[in-house]
């Protein structure tokens, strides 16, 4: 294919509107928190069509946009997939996990049961396409694990954005995400994101983050 290129849009600050947009930005991204508790309000299609736009403007291996979102607002669907994942981990917390994950994990308080699958208004359903079928022929897709978690980055970001709250929840394993939803052969299911408001009074844990020192190497 042959490139075409054109003006990149760019936007300019001065040294110090810089540093204060990367202060402020800091703190936004800061008050970020994965939340378990939703409130039943629905969420205009709109918005969740426009998040998802959001995580699709990440950048992906040669361009190639490996993803495919699916936006579950029907209570019949959001029951069988809450009934199918408990299931399965109801079987990963009583023997499929190791003691030392158990352990953990012990302080978030997470067991098998998963009432937000039912009570968040949306249920983001992130699928990676590890190639593409054009014209009856497979072409191949590249970095796909790495564009679809960049993609999922920028989409917990639109969600912050909003005034939303969500949680990344990894049911495993998660294959029945793809029979539930009929997907084509080339999804794989990749994270299960509700979606919502939070509900009144919720709480999440006292977590501390990592500081600068634990993370940042400089050379
Ligand atoms: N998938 C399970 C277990 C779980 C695993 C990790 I790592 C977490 O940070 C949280 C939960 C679940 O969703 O409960």
């Amino acid at each position: 294919m042959e490139a075409k290129f054109i003006a990149y849009n760019k936007q300019s600050y001065s040294e110090t509107e810089t540093i204060d947009r990367s202060i402020e930005h800091l703190a936004y991204m800061d008050r970020r928190r994965t939340v378990r508790e939703f409130s039943s309000r629905p969420i205009p299609i709109e918005v969740l069509e426009n998040i998802i736009m959001s995580a699709s403007t990440a950048p992906s291996g040669a361009h190639k946009q490996p993803w495919t979102f699916c936006i579950i607002t029907n209570n019949d669907y959001k029951t069988k997939i809450k009934e199918a994942a408990e299931k399965e981990e109801f079987e990963s917390y009583n023997g499929r996990m190791p003691e030392e994950w158990l352990e953990d994990l012990s302080y978030l308080g997470t067991d098998w049961h998963k009432p937000f699958l039912e009570t968040a208004p949306a249920l983001i359903i992130v699928f990676k396409k590890s190639y593409d079928i054009i014209d009856n022929k497979k072409r191949n897709n590249y970095y796909v694990t790495e564009s679809v978690g960049l993609a999922c980055g920028f989409l917990l970001e639109a969600i912050h954005y909003c005034g939303l709250v969500a949680l990344t929840h990894t049911p495993s394993p998660m294959n029945f995400l793809t029979k539930l939803l009929n997907r084509p052969e080339n999804e794989k299911p990749f994270l299960l994101i509700p979606v919502g408001y939070p509900a009144d009074n919720t709480i999440v844990p006292d977590l501390q983050r990592k500081n600068k020192n634990d993370i940042i190497n400089y050379y």
